[in-house]
């Protein structure tokens, strides 16, 4: 089973740029990833506004009209409606905000047929909830957003076992096996990285883009799937986010990744029955693995130091 998948890169978005302008970007870029023969595109997370959790505000509900309280909504039917024209399918992540006033990290996974066919909520918001004076960068995720309550969930979309994981869920690699357990073969991944969002002075930008790529490959091998990680990168709002958006096949090689800071389609053809291969051996989890050595994994949150 053989699918050409694209990753479609968003540069900065301003503050007051309207979700329409956000939305007319993106189907430029289903476009050109139609034009290279893709039938599935992933966007980044929070694709539709600037990534505002890097500024405080004292009353949360002033932030507000940076969710989405409906999807499709009249902004982004567009999109919709094009995917369905070019019997595409998406992901894509936004700000939800629930009929019952709960604040989400969100991603969906929309078929060919604009149905959504998975949601997923963020599970690990990095970051503080209370302005941090000390810091040169606020990094608000846990102020505006609660944890993700869906788990980390796949479906079949397109003949695929497709999953989804947001931005910070790359680093940890519970969230990949508990996809790999349900015989994930394509996670999406859409992620904004402050350039610089802490005090560490030695912590420059070539590292961060080092430990995304290595948590992203490290996941795909581990699990035997394909990846596709997606930037919303560049300047925005006067602060740097880094690209490296990349596909990552199932023995954890980078097999395309952009080049640019700004809007920019990648593209892979990925032969989905090579995750079988690493899913029968090395990672054949029925015949290795050893859960009763793995409770700490569930039990405990924080280390211990005991002895
Ligand atoms: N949006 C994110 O989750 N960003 C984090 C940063 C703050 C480290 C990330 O893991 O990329």
């Amino acid at each position: 089973m053989k699918m050409i998948v694209a990753g479609a890169q968003i540069g900065g978005i301003q503050k007051d740029e309207p979700r329409e302008a956000v939305v007319s970007r993106m189907m430029a870029l289903m476009e050109q990833a139609h034009q290279k023969g893709a039938e599935f595109v992933i966007y980044p997370e929070m694709t539709l506004t600037t990534f505002f959790p890097r500024f405080y505000v004292e009353d949360r509900a002033a932030f507000d009209h940076w969710f989405e309280t409906q999807m499709p909504n009249a902004a982004t039917q567009p999109l919709f409606d094009l995917a369905r024209r070019l019997e595409i399918g998406f992901t894509f992540g936004y700000c939800e905000l629930t009929p019952e006033g709960l604040h989400y990290n969100t991603s969906i996974t929309v078929s060919p047929e604009g149905e959504i066919v998975l949601k997923y909520r963020k599970t690990h918001l990095p970051g503080h909830t209370e302005y941090e004076a000390e810091r040169s960068h606020q990094h608000l995720e846990k102020r505006y957003f609660l944890p993700g309550d869906t788990g980390f969930n796949v479906v079949r979309n397109q003949g695929v076992v497709m999953g989804m994981a947001i931005c910070n869920d790359r680093r940890w690699p519970e969230a990949w096996r508990v996809l790999g357990l349900q015989g994930v073969e394509l996670v999406t991944i859409g992620y904004n990285t402050p350039s610089q969002n802490n005090l560490s002075a030695e912590e420059g930008i070539e590292r961060r883009v080092y430990h995304h790529e290595l948590s992203v490959c490290a996941g795909a091998y581990q699990n035997s799937t394909y990846a596709v990680a997606v930037a919303k990168c560049g300047m925005e709002d006067g602060n740097h986010m880094f690209a490296g958006s990349i596909i990552v096949d199932p023995d954890g090689y980078v097999i395309a990744r952009t080049t640019g800071e700004g809007d920019e389609v990648i593209v892979a053809e990925c032969d989905f029955d090579k995750c079988a291969f690493g899913k029968q051996t090395v990672f054949n989890f029925a015949a290795h693995r050893r859960t009763e050595h793995y409770g700490r994994i569930t039990a405990q949150t924080g280390m211990k130091i005991e002895v």
